[in-house]
C-alpha cells in the first residue's frame, strides 16, 4: 500500500520568515557563520518510526452499517487565531460567509488542536494521534536542504537555541508522515471515498520523498503546495508534476481563489462515490498578500484582507455544493491549525502560536450537516482535532483501527447535540516532545512553558545569552472563570496541582513505554 521508509536528514526546521532570520543571523558575524557551515549535520533523522513495523491490514466496514455517506468538505486555516472570525466575536475582521456556516451548523468554544505549530498538528488531523507518536513534534522545513546558506542557517539556528537566542533546537526526527501511519484518507477509501486534497501539505516534502506525496497517503488527487507559503522556494504541484517552480510575493495572492476553483473542479469531475475534500488553505499565514480586490479593505490591516478573502472563498466553495444540489448530504468542517503568529487575534486568551497556552491550541471549529446537526448550535465541551479521524471513520462505516492507539475520540454525539459530555477527561499539550501541561474538566495546569513567542524569546533581546527561566512555576488555571489564563491558582490549589501533575506524570510513563502506540 505503502513505500518504505528512507531515512534523510531532516532539514533545519522552522517556518519562520528565512528572509527575516537569514539577515539576522548574517548581522549576527561572519566568523560564526563561516564556522557552522563546516560543521556537521546535526539532527540527522532518528531511527525508523516503529509504527513503519505494523503491517497496513484493510480496516474493512462496520458490519450491518447502512448509513447514507454524506459528502465530506474540510476546510483548514493556516494560523487563524481564535479571536479571528466575527462568529468567534471578531469585530475587525468580517467573515459573513463563515459566519453563515456558523449560523447553519454548530460552532465549539473549547476545540483544541494537538499541537500549536503546522505540520504536527495536520499529523494529527490526519491520523487521530498525538505527533509525539511518530516523532513528527516540529515544523517541516525542507525544499532547500541542498544550498549551503540553507545548511548554515540551520546549523546557526541550533546554535543559537543552545544560547537561548531561538526556539529551534530541536526538530522532528522524521521528514514527514510515517509511511505505517493510516491516514484518515486512507481509511475513507475503503468506505468508498474518493479522496481529493487541495492546499498546503506540510506532512513531508514529497518534492524531495516522493514517499510523502498526497496521491502516495489515501489521497486519489492532489493540487498544491507541499508546505507554508513563508518557504522559498515554493512550488506548486498538480498531482506529482510541479506547475510552478516558486510563488514568491504577491503572486501568492493568487493562492485562496486557486485552491476554490480547483476544489469546485474536482467536485465537478467527481464520479458517483462521495467524495472527501481535505482543503488546507495557506491564509492567513504570513507573508500577507491579499489579491488587489481585498486590500486595504478590510478594517484590520493586511491580515483581516487575507482573512476576508478566505471568508469570500469559502463562501464561493459552499455556494457551488449548493448550486449542484450537494449541500444536503455534505458535511462541511472549518478550522485552524494553530493560534495566531504576529497578526491575528486570539481572542483574549493567553499566547499564540507555538505556545501551549490556550491562544496556541484553541481554534475554531465550525461543522455544518444538514439534518443532522442543529442550526445555530454551539457545544462548550472540550474535543479536539485528534477527534475527526475516529469520528469521520464512524460517520463513513468504517473499523477503527484496533493495531495502534487513536488518541481521539467519536464526537459525533457532541456534533449532532446527541451528547452533551465530552467524551476526552484529559488533553496534553506539548512543545515539541516536551509535555508541558495538560487539561482535565476546566482545569488547565503548566508545569512549565517556553517562553519562545515561536521562534524568537520573548524575554531576551538578540545578544542575550542564556534560557531564562522566569514566572513562577507550576501554572494552574480554571478556564471556567479566567479562560485568559491570568490568575495562577497553584499555591490556592495545591490539591488540585498535586493531582493535575499526576496526571502528566502518568501519561509520561505511558509514552516511555509505548510513544508509537502499537497494540499487541
Ligand atoms: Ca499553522
Amino acid at each position: 500500500m505503502k513505500n518504505s521508509f528512507s531515512r534523510h536528514p531532516s532539514a533545519f526546521s522552522a517556518e519562520t520568515d528565512l528572509t527575516y532570520s537569514r539577515r539576522r543571523l548574517l548581522e549576527l558575524g561572519a566568523a560564526g557563520l563561516l564556522a557552522a557551515s563546516f560543521a556537521p549535520l546535526a539532527g540527522c533523522a532518528a531511527d525508523e518510526p516503529p509504527i513503519n513495523a505494523l503491517p497496513v491490514k484493510p480496516l474493512g466496514r462496520v458490519p450491518g452499517f447502512g448509513g447514507r455517506l454524506p459528502n465530506i468538505v474540510f476546510i483548514y486555516a493556516d494560523d487563524l487565531g481564535y479571536g479571528d472570525l466575527s462568529c468567534y466575536g471578531s469585530r475587525a475582521v468580517r467573515t459573513p460567509n463563515i459566519d453563515r456556516l456558523s449560523r447553519e451548523g454548530v460552532t465549539f468554544t473549547d476545540f483544541y488542536s494537538c499541537n500549536a505549530l503546522c505540520s504536527p498538528a495536520r499529523y494529527g488531523l490526519l491520523t487521530g494521534r498525538y505527533p509525539q507518536r511518530s516523532g513528527l513534534d516540529f515544523p517541516l522545513w525542507e525544499g532547500r536542504k541542498g544550498k549551503l546558506g540553507f545548511r548554515v542557517s540551520k546549523q546557526l539556528g541550533h546554535i543559537f537555541s543552545r544560547m537561548g537566542l531561538a526556539d529551534m533546537g530541536k526538530e522532528s526526527s522524521i521528514n514527514g508522515i510515517p509511511t505505517g501511519e493510516i491516514t484518515i484518507a486512507e481509511a475513507l477509501r475503503e468506505a468508498g471515498y474518493q479522496t481529493w486534497a487541495i492546499g498546503k501539505w506540510h506532512v513531508g516534502d514529497f518534492g524531495l520523498y516522493p514517499e510523502y506525496h498526497p496521491e502516495n497517503n489515501g489521497f486519489d488527487r492532489f493540487f498544491g503546495v507541499p508546505y507554508s507559503n513563508g518557504q522559498d522556494p515554493f512550488p506548486l504541484y498538480r498531482g506529482k508534476a510541479q506547475i510552478e517552480e516558486n510563488i514568491q510575493g504577491d503572486d501568492q495572492a493568487k493562492l485562496s481563489r486557486i485552491y476554490t476553483e480547483e476544489a469546485i473542479k474536482f467536485i465537478d469531475e467527481r464520479d458517483g462515490r462521495p467524495f472527501f475534500l481535505y482543503l488546507p488553505y495557506n491564509a492567513p499565514h504570513r507573508p500577507l498578500h491579499p489579491s488587489e480586490k481585498f486590500r486595504r479593505k478590510s478594517r484590520s490591516g493586511l491580515y483581516g484582507d487575507v482573512v476576508e478573502e478566505l471568508d469570500h472563498y469559502v463562501g464561493k466553495l459552499l455556494d457551488a455544493l449548493r448550486d449542484r444540489g450537494l449541500e444536503g448530504n455534505t458535511l462541511v468542517f472549518f478550522s485552524s491549525d494553530n493560534g495566531p503568529w504576529y497578526n491575528g487575534s486570539a481572542g483574549g486568551l493567553r499566547g499564540g502560536k507555538g505556545q501551549s497556552f490556550e491562544g496556541g491550541f484553541r481554534v475554531p471549529l465550525i461543522a455544518k450537516w444538514p439534518g443532522r446537526i442543529r442550526p445555530n448550535s454551539r457545544c462548550g465541551e472540550m474535543a479536539s482535532i485528534l477527534d475527526i479521524f475516529p469520528t469521520l471513520l464512524a460517520i463513513a462505516g468504517v473499523n477503527a483501527p484496533v493495531d495502534r492507539i487513536i488518541d481521539g475520540k467519536n464526537i459525533t454525539g457532541l456534533l449532532t447535540g446527541k451528547s452533551r459530555k465530552t467524551p476526552h477527561e484529559t488533553l496534553y499539550f506539548y512543545h515539541h516532545d516536551d509535555l508541558e501541561g495538560v487539561r482535565n474538566g476546566s482545569y488547565k495546569y503548566y508545569r512549565m512553558i517556553n517562553h519562545y513567542k515561536y521562534p524568537l524569546p520573548t524575554n531576551k533581546k538578540w545578544g542575550g545569552v542564556g534560557k531564562a527561566r522566569i514566572g513562577e512555576w507550576p501554572l494552574l488555571y480554571d478556564l471556567s472563570t479566567d479562560p485568559g489564563e491570568s490568575y495562577n491558582l497553584a499555591q490556592n490549589m495545591p490539591e488540585v496541582a498535586e493531582r493535575m501533575e499526576g496526571l502528566m506524570r502518568k501519561w509520561e510513563g505511558e509514552m516511555a513505554e509505548n510513544a508509537a502506540g502499537i497494540v499487541r
